[in-house]
């Protein structure tokens, strides 16, 4: 049958351009003359998947389901996936010859590209490291199916109006996503609310029954998710909520039409809209809710498989381990022992062993708020059958922390799954903590802390679930997609195969010595900052010098990330070429981009001062163009696209001990940008193995921030004693950049002056000292260049294939399954 239909699975250039100019005219209903870009972009996108559905489905039946392999299941409320159509061309190998088949229809791929919209189902590096590792386990082979919510709308959309933040609402299924397929047919049902009862069952015992106020439906839609030229193609199956029925029929017949729709409208309400806040938490209903909805919907699913294909539900922790992405899916630990004791009537002792040897937890952050609780009355309203079950877990949980920790009823309260020091919450890092047999960070310094700190009370009781999984990034979009003339001059270099085995890049390292070598390197460079500067032009008509150091500072604003001390930087910069014209500088283009959660005031007013310094700065033609500041809006996968690779400098200036890995850090440096980075998080590791010449380290560490702020931390002795810094604040506190509302930046600059949590003050002048240090290196070219080079020489470490081994390794342990599609 397939070989009948060569054009919808050949990788050959006539089966491409065949099955390309059908979906032209069969699907989209136009001629090639008369296509829109969105025209041909599905049409190329339809063709893709077509190779990709075979492989797939043999994916799915032959490894997940088959009995005997286990299988990874990633539970994250988060996927950052990115655009998938350049992104399933390199994976299936076929990329020169689709541009090929492109050219030979006068269509530039690159334009295709670009009329993709981006699944933008997440807030930041979270959901970016659960994509990563679904691509490196397809790349590996693994059976894996990552579960997820179908967010109608993902992340809002930033726009700027007279410098302030704008959200709008970000409609990414709008024209349809041609990467998924809709799975009726394994749809489940989800309850909540209501109460529980307890019964006796037809032999006598205790059984508990939860009636439910509300139920819903949970459809899937599975995305695929292939693996860089293998044939594997796991599944990343997104969950949206549907009424059961469509309409109430009971209203609707007493003429209720309003109501019987209303009901409709707020079942689906539930995967409506991503929450935009990161690190901070927001105790909304519908959050908890869509929470439980994806892990049930999740659970049920991997039930279903594994009792259809003949398994025994005592032996699920064997075809299953489920990785739990930071807390937003802990109430899975519970629902998993429900399902166990009330559904399959496992024993609680037995359910409770089949739980623990089923999940792994993954801890993302260092930030106190961003640890995730809910009210006890909350989660026993919604969900009372798993708040008893919580109480239930809790009990016997203390009474094991009470053998390890005997009368030391300070330890036991903190170790608690419930906080009764005030408002009674639930704790989802310790529900975590109790419920799985493994606990990682996601940097070393980051599982130091844990250990030491925030779960010290844990590691005393649990030392061997402790591991460290520093993370990583998929080599095949964060170099080969999106470098395409970095990726030609490696691979003309030092061969092919260093995709799949990113260590190979060292083979680099004797090219830094080779004058021809470098200056290639110079060349490349300059070609990809021309792009992006040409992209900068279009966008927001400021023209920005390729030969200046770009600079560059990406990521969501957030106070702890410190974007205001590269502002401070700048402006101080700018006051003194103000006052010293006549000296040289070295020309620089600072580059922002990163949007707020839209309840983040002080976040807001980062990105207001960033545009308004901008505006001054950009506008001011005393200074010679010799700085440029741009802000781009909107900053996504998409558009970090552009930017990874042009970057000089990566800004990486996160208060120590609060940044627990950054990946953007990796994506840089692997395209070859040096950093100017605190000793914070992965910060760490890149220094160790890019070399300390190649990266510029400023800063206080962790250790000297918390004896700093014990020791009575003053911020405004800073601005008393560094001219440059007081100068800065100054500027901004007497309205230069904002003169029509002089106060307008006061709540920022009061709060460094008399506050200043994150310690901006405190490490402004090493900061200006490692600036310095960039500068000097940058007027010796082919020194920065051969620092460059080795910085993409050595990341080999940060590949996602690295770490998703040794998540393999040490705690998924499930093996590699070939699929062959002749099967
Ligand atoms: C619960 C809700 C408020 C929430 C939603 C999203 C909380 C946190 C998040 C996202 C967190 C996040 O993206 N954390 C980042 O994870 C990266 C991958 O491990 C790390 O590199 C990065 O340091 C960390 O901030």
């Amino acid at each position: 049958f397939l070989k009948q239909h060569d054009d919808r699975i050949g990788l050959t250039l006539e089966a491409i351009k065949d099955g390309f100019l059908d979906y032209l005219f069969f699907n989209r209903g136009t001629y090639p003359d008369q296509a829109t870009d969105q025209d041909i972009y599905q049409a190329l996108a339809m063709t893709i998947r077509d190779r990709l559905v075979q492989r797939w489905l043999h994916t799915y039946k032959k490894a997940t389901m088959e009995k005997d392999t286990r299988v990874v299941i990633y539970l994250s409320a988060e996927y950052l996936m990115g655009p998938q159509l350049g992104h399933n061309i390199v994976n299936l190998g076929v990329r020169e010859v689709v541009e090929k088949a492109m050219n030979d229809l006068g269509i530039d791929l690159q334009s295709v590209l670009d009329a993709e919209v981006e699944p933008g189902l997440a807030n930041g590096g979270l959901g970016n490291v659960a994509a990563s590792y679904l691509d490196g386990l397809s790349s590996l082979e693994v059976p894996a199916i990552g579960y997820g919510i179908r967010y109608e709308f993902g992340l809002f959309r930033q726009s700027f109006s007279n410098g302030w933040q704008i959200e709008e609402t970000d409609k990414w299924l709008q024209f349809g996503f041609p990467w998924e397929i809709q799975q009726f047919d394994r749809a489940v049902e989800i309850k909540f609310g209501g109460s529980t009862q307890r019964v006796k069952d037809e032999s006598g015992n205790e059984k508990v029954n939860w009636i439910p106020s509300e139920e819903i439906k949970g459809i899937p839609y599975d995305v695929f998710v292939p693996g860089y030229k293998v044939n594997t193609v796991n599944t990343l199956r997104l969950w949206k909520a549907e009424a059961i029925d469509s309409f109430n029929f009971q209203s609707f017949n007493v003429g209720d039409y309003y109501g019987a729709v209303d009901k409709k409208v707020s079942s689906e309400n539930i995967t409506k809209v991503l929450y935009p806040n990161d690190e901070s938490i927001e105790g909304k209903i519908l959050r908890l809710k869509q929470q439980y909805f994806f892990v049930s919907c999740a659970l049920q699913d991997c039930v279903n498989f594994f009792l259809e294909s003949g398994g025994n539900i005592l032996d699920f922790h064997e075809k299953f381990v489920v990785q739990l992405n930071d807390t937003h899916p802990t109430i899975a630990i519970p629902e998993l022992m429900r399902i166990l004791v009330d559904e399959q009537g496992v024993a609680w002792d037995e359910a409770w062993h089949i739980t623990q040897k089923t999940f792994g937890y993954t801890q993302h952050t260092l930030l106190p708020e961003a640890l995730e609780k809910w009210p006890v009355g909350l989660l026993g309203q919604i969900l009372p059958r798993h708040m008893e079950i919580i109480y239930d877990i809790n009990y016997k949980f203390l009474n094991l922390a009470r053998e390890h920790f005997p009368n030391h009823q300070e330890i036991i309260r903190t170790l608690s799954l419930i906080d009764e020091t005030g408002e009674k919450y639930v704790r989802m890092a310790n529900l975590a903590c109790a419920g799985s047999f493994s606990i990682n960070g996601v940097a070393n310094l980051q599982t130091e802390l844990l250990k030491s700190y925030t779960l010290k009370d844990f590691y005393s009781i649990f030392p061997e679930k402790f591991n460290n999984k520093t993370n990583g990034i998929a080599p095949r979009r964060w170099l080969m997609l999106i470098n395409n003339r970095l990726t030609q001059l490696l691979d003309d270099t030092i061969g092919t195969g260093w995709e799949k085995d990113l260590d190979q890049l060292k083979s680099l390292e004797p090219f830094a010595e080779n004058q021809d070598f470098v200056n290639k390197w110079k060349a490349v460079k300059k070609e990809i900052k021309n792009d992006l500067a040409q992209r900068i032009f279009e966008q927001q008509r400021v023209k920005v010098d390729p030969n200046s150091m770009f600079d560059i500072l990406v990521k969501r604003i957030h106070e702890y990330k410190r974007q205001h001390l590269k502002v401070l930087h700048i402006i101080s910069l700018y006051r003194k070429i103000k006052d010293n014209p006549n000296e040289s500088y070295v020309p620089r283009t600072f580059i922002f981009g990163g949007k707020a959660a839209p309840g983040y005031r002080m976040a807001k007013l980062i990105i207001k001062l960033i545009n308004s310094v901008a505006e001054v700065i950009n506008n001011d033609s005393s200074i010679n163009d010799l700085i440029k500041v741009v802000f781009i809006p909107n900053y996504n996968v998409r558009n970090s696209q552009w930017i990874y690779p042009a970057a000089d400098l990566s800004e990486q200036i996160s208060t120590a001990g609060k940044e627990a890995s950054g990946t953007g850090n990796m994506k840089f440096s692997v395209n070859g940008a040096l950093t100017v980075g605190t000793y914070d998080g992965a910060n760490i590791e890149i220094r160790e193995e890019v070399g300390s010449d190649n990266f510029f380290l400023f800063g206080l560490k962790a250790d000297e921030v918390k004896s700093l702020k014990e020791s009575g931390y003053n911020p405004y002795t800073y601005y008393q004693e560094n001219e440059s810094l007081r100068k800065a604040i100054d500027m901004i506190n007497h309205g230069y950049f904002s003169p029509n509302e002089r106060d307008l930046f006061r709540p920022l600059t009061d709060h460094l002056l008399y506050y200043d949590e994150y310690m901006v003050m405190a490490d402004f002048t090493d900061y200006v000292r490692a600036q310095e240090e960039a500068e000097q290196l940058w007027s010796q070219s082919d020194a920065w260049a051969k620092a460059s080079i080795l910085n993409t020489a050595r990341m080999g470490k940060f590949s996602s294939d690295r770490t998703v081994r040794e998540y393999l390794r040490d705690i998924w342990k499930a093996d590699a399954v070939e699929i062959n599609i002749k099967d």
